[in-house]
């Protein structure tokens, strides 16, 4: 929580310094909670000079991801008629749509009949003006043209996530893994006086990007339980080994997730990989030797039995 706080009186001192420029921030911050991504609305001005604000603000023009996130900005920023820059542009090369933050273009809300690039437009904005199409997403020159009033920019930051504790294996350390082990890893968020985990939103919870084991038919994966016995609740999931792709040299496993706000979490812990990696047992030569002698003589015996 405390870095999000600094975060967001560091970009109030930010938008106070830029405030007389073009694209000033004029509403915001919002907090779209299925991501915990942080968007500002930006003043009137070309989409260029949008995305050079949106920079300065250590962010770019929003990337619409799915319809969701589409729907959550439409209805969060459009009022009276206002167009809205994203951050989709066909500048670099003509027909090639891309997103200003380089993510690949997964989802696209076109009027019928756009993008057309009429005369040369390669900057996109969701259509404010025209009632029958309402969020839908059309180029635009970048000052906008004749016939539409110049669309505000709406920029889209990802926060840094605050850290928590967790604990892989409570109870046990070092936290051994033996990677070939078909069983379930346990892993606790560490509830603390700064950290209700009663207030984590379970569905967002990764490690390492995989989601917890569902345990039987209930569907229900995580917990609340006091596993570290300093009478306040931790939240505790599993998950399954063989789901997990770990990389053999790692040192570390990392938990990812969201509160049910929206504020971004990770937390990491140690892990120690059994067995360690290149300490196979791999018998030395002379020892193939031995063994070799070893049969020969239990060969030998077993003839002499049998005689
Ligand atoms: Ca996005
Ligand atoms: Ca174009
Ligand atoms: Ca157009
Ligand atoms: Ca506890």
């Amino acid at each position: 929580m405390k870095k999000m706080w600094t975060f967001l009186a560091l970009a109030g001192v930010l938008l106070t310094g830029i405030g007389a420029s073009y694209g000033a921030v004029i509403g915001g911050p919002e907090v779209y909670p299925a991501t915990g991504h942080v968007y500002y609305l930006l003043d009137a001005a070309s989409w260029t000079d949008s995305e050079a604000q949106a920079i300065a603000l250590d962010g770019h023009l929003a990337t619409i991801n799915d319809q969701d996130e589409q729907n959550w900005v439409f209805t969060t920023f459009f009022s009276d008629e206002r167009n809205l820059w994203i951050g989709l542009n066909d500048a670099a090369e003509e027909g090639t749509f891309l997103w200003a933050n380089g993510e690949p273009v997964t989802f696209t809300n076109w009027w019928v009949g756009e993008p057309n690039n009429l005369q040369g437009e390669d900057y996109v904005h969701m259509d404010g003006q025209n009632p029958a199409r309402l969020g839908r997403w059309n180029d635009l020159h970048d000052w906008g043209r004749v016939g539409w009033t110049t669309p505000y920019g709406i920029v889209e930051l990802v926060p840094e996530p605050a850290t928590f504790l967790i604990d892989i294996k409570p109870g046990s350390l070092p936290n051994s893994i033996n990677l070939k082990s078909k069983g379930v890893l346990p892993v606790a968020v560490l509830g603390s006086e700064d950290l209700d985990v009663s207030l984590i939103d379970p569905d967002t919870l990764t490690l390492e990007g995989v989601a917890p084991r569902v345990s039987g038919k209930s569907g229900h994966f995580w917990s609340l339980e006091d596993v570290n016995g300093d009478s306040i609740l931790d939240l505790m999931l599993h998950f399954d080994l063989q789901g997990l792709t770990i990389d053999p040299e790692s040192t570390e496993l990392t938990l990812e997730g969201l509160l049910t706000d929206g504020t971004a979490f990770e937390g990491s812990d140690s892990i120690r990989i059994v067995p360690p990696m290149g300490a196979e047992v791999i018998p030395e030569p002379a020892t193939l030797a031995l063994l070799a002698i070893g049969g020969l003589a239990l060969i030998r015996q077993r003839k002499t039995k049998n005689t």
